[in-house]
């Protein structure tokens, strides 16, 4: 299904007057206002074909119904979330869950709902039913040469399905790793995955970049080969310009200071991008911005401050995904939550007085640093984000259209209410 541009009119028209009174009250004291709004028009952030669905824990999976059963589908349900926050215009694919049998035809689809595809996934965590050789001891790591060649190849036709589909980067998440003390030699199996991925990166194209993701724990729970961004900053520096390390910010120990970290590998020109999501105890998932707003808002601000230091922009260069997955909300309007959060991030970070800050950190003016930051954090500004959107032909409340429209409910009449999407 599609959503009618006139019903999101009809719907912004209604609320006008009270968007209006809130963005007037909030505009009023911001400098450069249409250019911060700009900004937040052109940050969009890609949307994983996995979280289309409800996730499951090891102990049950609960879906909602009217999930899609197809590719299609999925880059149907993306379309719907784009027509509506005007800031999700691509998607990830993760092969062989989205295996594209027809590129060309699902190229088209994509682009007459405005998206294109964000960085492709592979998957040597699962095996799958026609492979030789089982993961079960790791893959781009595994003691056997053959496994390895198994894996390196699976990497190598990601690539070329993305080829097809113009995506520009492979992302890489292994799940390799021991789960008892002495079952690996860590070193030999760091080595090992370097050369691995030393066939993979050759096989790149030249406008390709391959993005290491790092994760300390789970599945394996004693070590991780790819654990933390040390190791994967390493693996990146080893194999050349083309390798950065993506930070999915679940994939941290408790308290870890993960804008520390984002800072850093920004100013290396490492960064990858990000799976963005929120969590409690460790790589929960959860909706961005659910737990730790303020978390989310300081990594922001290490971003604005880095990548206007160096001539970037956000709307290129970096890779914002989300990658979250649970098993109560309603897919779609998760989604729709978490770019907000994100997008809010960026434009509280946006309004921090970065001279005034400057400032104060070389006056070691404590009290005053900490006031610049949290000021711009306590504005309230939702109301930029809904002229953004007005702006760029979406919603005004994007979640209040999908409820009113009861979207959820024509999806299952559409597509059942037992359909459920591939995926974790
Ligand atoms: C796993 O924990 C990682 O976050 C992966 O990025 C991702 O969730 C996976 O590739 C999707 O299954
Ligand atoms: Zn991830
Ligand atoms: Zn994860
Ligand atoms: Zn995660």
């Amino acid at each position: 299904m599609q959503l009618e541009k006139s019903i999101i009119d009809e719907a912004n028209h209604k609320q006008q007057a009270a968007h209006q009174r809130k963005f007037d009250f909030v505009a009023a004291d911001i400098n450069g206002l249409d250019t911060i709004i700009q900004k937040i028009s052109d940050f969009n952030i890609a949307i994983p074909s996995w979280a289309l669905g409800t996730g499951g824990t090891r102990f049950g999976r609960f879906s909602g119904g009217g999930e899609p059963r197809s590719l299609e589908e999925k880059i149907e349900d993306v379309g719907l979330i784009h027509a509506l926050n005007k800031s999700s215009n691509s998607i990830s694919l993760h092969i062989p869950w989205d295996i594209p049998k027809n590129a060309a035809s699902i190229k088209a689809l994509a682009a007459q709902l405005g998206l294109h595809f964000d960085a492709v996934n592979s998957n040597t965590f699962q095996d799958q039913p026609d492979q030789q050789y089982s993961y079960k001891y790791g893959s781009l790591h595994h003691v056997d040469k053959a496994v390895r060649k198994q894996a390196v190849e699976h990497n190598i036709e990601v690539i070329n399905y993305g080829i097809e589909l113009d995506s520009k980067a492979l992302s890489v998440w292994l799940s390799d790793g021991s789960n008892f003390p002495g079952q690996l030699n860590m070193r030999g199996a760091f080595e090992r995955t370097l050369e691995s991925l030393h066939e993979i990166y050759d096989a790149l194209p030249a406008d390709w970049k391959v993005w290491i993701e790092y994760k300390p724990y789970e599945p394996n729970f004693y070590s991780t080969t790819i654990g933390d961004w040390g190791q994967s900053y390493l693996l990146a520096s080893k194999l050349g310009k083309k390798a950065q390390t993506l930070v999915d910010l679940g994939h941290h120990l408790g308290s870890t200071n993960i804008e520390q970290i984002v800072s850093l590998l920004l100013m290396e020109g490492k960064l990858a991008g990000f799976h963005f999501n929120d969590s409690k105890y460790g790589d929960d998932d959860l909706t961005v911005g659910s737990i730790n707003p303020y978390q989310l808002f300081l990594i922001f601000n290490e971003l604005v401050e880095g990548m206007d230091a160096r001539g970037l922009n956000h709307a290129t260069g970096i890779g914002w995904m989300i990658d979250a997955s649970h098993n109560i909300k309603d897919p779609i309007e998760d989604l729709l939550q978490s770019v907000e959060a994100i997008k809010i991030a960026y434009a509280q970070a946006l309004l921090v007085d970065q001279p005034a800050l400057v400032q104060a950190q070389q006056n070691n003016d404590v009290v005053l640093a900490q006031e610049i930051l949290q000021h711009a954090y306590r504005t309230d500004v939702r109301p930029l984000l809904a002229e953004a959107r007005l702006r760029s032909g979406g919603a005004l409340n994007p979640l209040a259209i999908y409820r009113q429209q009861t979207i959820r409910k024509q999806l299952i009449e559409e597509r059942g209410a037992l359909a459920v999407s591939t995926g974790l």
